[in-house]
């Protein structure tokens, strides 16, 4: 029996009742076991390897959970700044390893589980990948959101929770085939749903203007539909487990999910129309990268995120704070490119028509609580949103927009830049080509504070897409370089170097990076080096092993790695490396017994479904590979692979096993890559040109340690200024004239020699992304390349030295750098 006087004398704690201590691996076991039993359902007879997964996976949180109550109790009592980095893409992959790795548990479970017959290697390759996110913007994100809860920043993701994320790729025939991606089909222990924090989101309808009890005006917006955002937590834990944060995303569904008089008269299908329109919007990401996604759904899913978090934020903002004036002091919002702007518009509808805040004050409260971030300046990636679909879609929030547009095009002519041309220019509305709304505008004018990834970028933001802005407002665009969590890419992936560096440097290394740069003095040390030399070795078998078993192809450890992996886009120019990996080819096969240094080409990543000259490049390095992997002269000397289904878990395998970085954009057109850092940072040279953060990578690593080629960003410029003609460049390089030839003509194409005449088109008429005018010198630094191969000791040499100048790229310093210049906010301390 109970007895009722007993219970109340224990009081109720919020605290969660501390977990049994893990003292030892058999204690573990225990824990892990249990979860197999009571969360999974299973036994260690029948569970398999994705069983385990789980149960680890559940018994691991139920660490992370205790250390999280904690960090977000903590946050609240200490009435500490917030930050929320909204992104429409967060590209995760596993969380298995960063969980234990920031736990320091890696090894303990390993024997927890070895003493069960269990293999982690295997549990961990049962986790499928959160792709939730296209490339680099979705993986900063992640690394971001890693680097806050290192930073004990109180760092709050906000995204959708889509069902399908990034499609898979299959190869066939030397093509992209898309396939669905499924990452929840067997479910995901990381995650808490979260039903009663919900909110619901309108669209469309009509704007009513009442008279208030003072007789003002006032707007009611009457949405004509109405869809429910739930929340999806998972926490996000910390180097060392002191701070854990949350990453927070939202589903759709249907307010009423079945109509149930619709059903009674015999409308099945009917009857479920509601939630399936409703659950559309987080049903899928949109595979575009750097390029507008353009359709309706996608701003349906802006609005749709940005407004759920917002009515999040504001109801936590209020609960503690009460006043939304304060808004500015307690909150800051980084806004991930153009995709969550509609913000902007959002905040000034919520405190303007919601919570009766006059105009002027609000407008203060927006741009002292947002801050934007730009990924890119290609033209044709700027988001811009058609004007009637606006009104349609989101009534009230186009006529702020509109109101917003006036005061700003009446503070340029108070400046004296009301030209008609500039006005034009400077407007929220571009009405070039139809009337569409630049959301690149609303977000820079809505914001105190507008970043670049690198420092090239944010000159070139500030001389290019944004000079007028800019004028304006000389003192709010800065740069933040980016940076990657070396928790994941170097620790995780790569756990001999790691283990390398701790015994050369100190364990401290790992708490901070600058420590790297002690690896100087090591780097022309014999027994270090052919230490490093083993780990780089190791990586290349396991590559190697991978793409025999999966490919069939045979590729040999001692050769250079010369690895190229990052989405296929024009504008990165894998059609250069491989039209040089051509030349390459002809040239051995002219003299095979030159001393030629065995290469083995390594390209991998998606392509844009509709995306026609990409997949068309894809199609080209199959071809190429299908030629050259089979003739017998070049055997030993030369290989090409195209791996498929590029994505971060094959990244964590690829790049620790790189000799050669490939990073050799058009200059000017990468905002900044981040492969370039983890490449780097696990010892690859880099071959690149002057883009984006290679810029930095030279400048921290020395310029003796890198192959830099090509034309620099102000030179590309005056090419396209002065009339750009790639005809004279193919006419001055007759190496390159033959490979086009040979492109053309079908040597890689015999069953149809015209497949790649649109490839060949572009390079001869527009050749939009100068390859013909860097060919020539990408060739020479490859032969550079290959001269340095040949003197070992200088290749590891400047290895040595990439590692060690790696500091500055960590996202722990990223992250620093946004808390100081644009958050105005510090971590909390941690014991
Ligand atoms: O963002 C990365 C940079 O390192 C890369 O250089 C840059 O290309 C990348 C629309 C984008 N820019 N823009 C996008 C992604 C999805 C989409 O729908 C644009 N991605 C980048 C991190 O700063």
């Amino acid at each position: 029996r109970i007895d009722p006087t007993r219970r109340a004398k224990k009081p109720l704690s919020a605290d969660p009742p501390p977990l049994a201590p893990i003292r030892t691996s058999e204690d573990w076991r225990e824990a892990i076991v249990a979860k197999l039993i009571y969360g999974v359902g299973k036994n260690v007879v029948t569970a398999n390897d994705r069983d385990w997964f789980v149960a680890l996976a559940l018994a691991l949180r139920d660490r992370v959970v205790e250390r999280w109550i904690a960090s977000t109790n903590k946050i609240y009592d200490r009435g500490h700044k917030r930050v929320y980095y909204l992104s429409l893409e967060f590209l995760i992959g596993r969380l298995m390893f960063d969980t234990l790795t920031n736990l320091g548990m890696v090894d303990v479970t390993r024997s927890a589980l070895a003493g069960l017959g269990v293999d982690l290697d295997r549990v961990r390759d049962a986790e499928p990948d959160a792709a939730l996110g296209n490339g680099g913007l979705g993986r900063l994100a992640a690394c971001f959101m890693e680097s806050m809860a290192t930073l004990a920043i109180p760092g709050y993701g906000y995204g959708i929770r889509y069902n399908n994320g990034l499609f898979k790729q299959a190869i066939d025939d030397g093509r992209q085939l898309e396939f669905p991606e499924d990452w929840l089909a067997v479910g995901n222990p990381w995650e808490f749903e979260r039903p009663e924090v919900s909110y619901d989101i309108g669209f469309g309808g009509s704007v009513e203007a009442v008279r208030d009890d003072n007789g003002d005006a006032r707007h009611v917006w009457h949405p004509g539909e109405v869809v429910r955002a739930v929340a999806y937590d998972t926490p996000v834990v910390g180097w060392r487990g002191r701070h854990v944060n949350s990453l927070r995303l939202w589903s759709a569904r249907a307010v009423d999910p079945l109509q149930l008089e619709t059903f009674n008269a015999g409308d099945y299908v009917g009857a479920l129309a509601q939630d399936v329109r409703a659950q559309s919007i987080s049903r899928v990401l949109y595979p575009s990268d750097a390029t507008p996604a353009g359709q309706e759904l996608r701003l349906r899913q802006e609005y749709f995120f940005a407004a759920a978090s917002l009515q999040d934020m504001l109801r936590r903002h209020i609960a503690q704070f009460k006043d939304l004036r304060l808004l500015p002091q307690k909150v800051a919002i980084q806004l991930n490119d153009t995709h969550p702007s509609i913000a902007v518009a959002e905040l000034m509808r919520l405190l303007i028509d919601v919570h009766g805040i006059p105009w002027a004050d609000a407008w203060e409260i927006t741009k002292g609580t947002f801050s934007y971030t730009n990924h890119t300046l290609l033209p044709e990636a700027l988001e811009t949103w058609p004007v009637p679909l606006m009104e349609r879609m989101l009534p009230r929030q186009m006529q702020i927009i509109y109101l917003i547009n006036a005061e700003h095009l009446e503070q340029v002519r108070l400046l004296g830049m009301g030209s008609n041309e500039k006005l034009a220019g400077l407007s929220l509305i571009d009405e070039s080509h139809g009337r569409r709304v630049r959301m690149g505008t609303l977000a820079f004018i809505g914001s105190h504070r507008i970043n670049g990834v690198s420092a090239l970028h944010t000159d070139l933001m500030r001389e290019t897409v944004f000079a007028d802005l800019h004028r304006m407002f000389p003192e709010r665009i800065t740069n933040v370089t980016n940076g990657i969590t070396f928790r994941r890419w170097l620790y995780e992936a790569n756990p001999g170097l790691t283990r390398l560096l701790v015994e050369a440097l100190g364990e401290h290394v790992c708490d901070d990076p600058a420590e790297l740069a002690g690896l100087r003095d090591l780097a022309t040390d014999a027994g270090f080096r052919n230490r490093l030399i083993a780990c780089r070795r190791n990586h290349k078998i396991t590559l190697a092993k991978w793409v025999r078993d999966r490919m069939r192809i045979k590729l040999d450890p001692d050769a250079m790695f010369d690895i190229h992996v990052k989405r296929i886009h024009e504008y990165k120019r894998q059609l250069l490396n491989i039209l040089e990996t051509i030349a390459l080819y002809d040239a051995i096969r002219a003299r095979p017994s030159a001393g030629w240094v065995p290469r083995v080409k390594i390209f991998a990543g998606k392509a844009a479904a509709s995306y026609h000259q990409a997949k068309l490049i894809i199609k080209l390095i199959n071809d190429v590979a299908r030629v050259i992997n089979s003739d017998p002269t070049v055997r030993g000397l030369l290989k090409v692979v195209f791996m498929p289904n590029f994505n971060v878990s094959l990244a964590e395998m690829i790049i620790p096993a790189a000799d050669l970085s490939e990073q050799i954009s058009t200059a000017g057109m990468e905002a900044s890559g981040t492969g370039n850092m983890k490449f780097a940072l696990n010892g690859a040279l880099t071959i690149g040109t002057l883009d984006g953060a290679n810029v930095e990578i030279r400048d921290h690593v020395g310029d003796e340690n890198i192959f830099i080629f090509g034309l620099t960003a102000a030179e590309v410029a005056a090419r396209k200024r002065d009339g750009w003609r790639p005809q004279q460049s193919i006419s001055a390089s007759p190496a390159l004239a033959e490979v086009i030839d040979a492109v053309w003509s079908g040597v890689f194409s015999p069953d149809d020699s015209a497949r790649f005449h649109p490839l060949v088109h572009e390079l001869r008429g527009d050749d939009r992304f100068l390859v013909t005018a860097d060919f020539d010198s990408y060739a020479a630094t490859q032969r550079a390349v290959d001269r340095k191969w040949l003197d070992q000791e200088a290749w590891w040499k400047s290895s040595i030295l990439n590692t060690a100048g790696m500091a500055y790229f960590s996202s722990d310093r990223a992250i620093g750098d946004y808390a100081q210049n644009i958050w105005r906010t510090t971590g909390l301390e941690t014991t």
